[in-house]
């Protein structure tokens, strides 16, 4: 029977359902909803789970709360999206030591000892900052401004997640491989769309030459196409400045069709079934990889955005 911590009442569950406790980062963009009903509909009691969920609302320490909780309650699974990448070795720690395998989905951390972690089920998120700079370097060619001063900004996602690391890193290194490209300016937008639009605002008030955006998630490119707009300049294809964003979620794609994106690099967050498939993988004392990896694919204006909107999962 689990009593759960929040309201108190005594759950009698089926003994033979996997309880899996789930620590979700928050609600803060588009595609953090689709990954939490990607979830959501794969750890369901007719798949054998019994899952505990819990939204941290972006917190980190709400995070670790949610962990102690899990092991409190002595569920078989942890699975973690940490926020950020650094702070998870003692919580860990304590999940091994109550002997519950801790499975990492969507972002990646950083600890001494691996074994704090069985699997992660991950995107490759420096090769997603990398797709963007390759495609840059073939947009820009096209145009015939290989040669030309390339003034970029980027929003960059929540300070030390491993998105925001990750694409960061991948980025800047093909822009470090251009010396007419100059990133003139990198602020925090914390993944969201008030943070995104607050930082755009800051960094069309300093600069007036601006010809590449890149937004780290879709959220704050929506923050900061309001404000670009608001700034009576404009982004996106034939557009003041080139708008490059990530995740890819439906809403973006149909800011692309409008024009305000040139392009956008998603890492898909139908996570559920790899994590559901990895989970029975374990009970059935499967060997599995230490990391699994998500597709990722990008998209742009020289696609069929129409047919691509239409059979959008979300
Ligand atoms: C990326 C994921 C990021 C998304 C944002 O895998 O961790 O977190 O890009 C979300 O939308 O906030
Ligand atoms: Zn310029």
């Amino acid at each position: 029977a689990y009593t759960s911590a929040i309201s108190q009442t005594e759950t009698e569950i089926d003994e033979n359902l996997i309880v899996v406790g789930v620590s979700q980062v928050g609600a803060e963009s588009d595609w953090r909803i689709a990954q939490t009903n990607s979830i959501k509909e794969s750890l369901t009691a007719e798949n054998g789970f019994y899952m505990i969920f819990d939204n941290a609302q972006q917190k980190q320490e709400n995070q670790i709360k949610a962990i102690r909780n899990f092991i409190l309650q002595e569920v078989d699974y942890i699975v973690l999206d940490p926020i950020v990448m650094s702070g998870w070795d003692n919580v860990l720690q304590n999940a091994k030591e109550a002997e519950i395998p801790v499975i990492l989905v969507d972002r990646d951390v950083e600890v001494d000892d691996d074994s704090l972690y069985v699997t992660s089920v991950v995107t490759d998120m420096v090769a997603e900052g990398r797709n963007a700079g390759y495609w840059l370097e073939d947009y820009l060619e096209k145009q015939g401004r290989e040669d030309e001063d390339i003034q970029i900004v980027m929003l960059l996602g929540t300070e030390g997640a491993s998105a925001q690391i990750g694409r960061t890193k991948g980025f800047t290194e093909i822009a470090g491989q251009h010396e007419n490209w100059k990133i003139l300016e990198q602020l925090d937008g914390d993944f969201t769309q008030a943070k995104g639009r607050e930082s755009m605002e800051t960094l069309l008030k300093k600069y007036d030459d601006i010809d590449v955006v890149i937004s780290e998630n879709d959220n704050m490119t929506f923050g900061a196409i309001d404000a670009i707009q608001d700034a009576g300049r404009s982004c996106g294809p034939g557009g003041d400045m080139i708008m490059i964003s990530f995740d890819a979620v439906r809403a973006a794609l149909e800011a692309m069709q409008a024009g305000e994106i040139n392009a956008d690099f998603e890492c898909n967050p139908l996570q559920g079934p790899k994590l559901a498939e990895t989970i029975k993988r374990l009970e059935n004392g499967e060997e599995v990889e230490k990391v699994q990896y998500i597709e990722e694919t990008y998209f742009d204006t020289t696609m069929d955005l129409e047919t691509l909107i239409r059979g959008r999962a979300y």
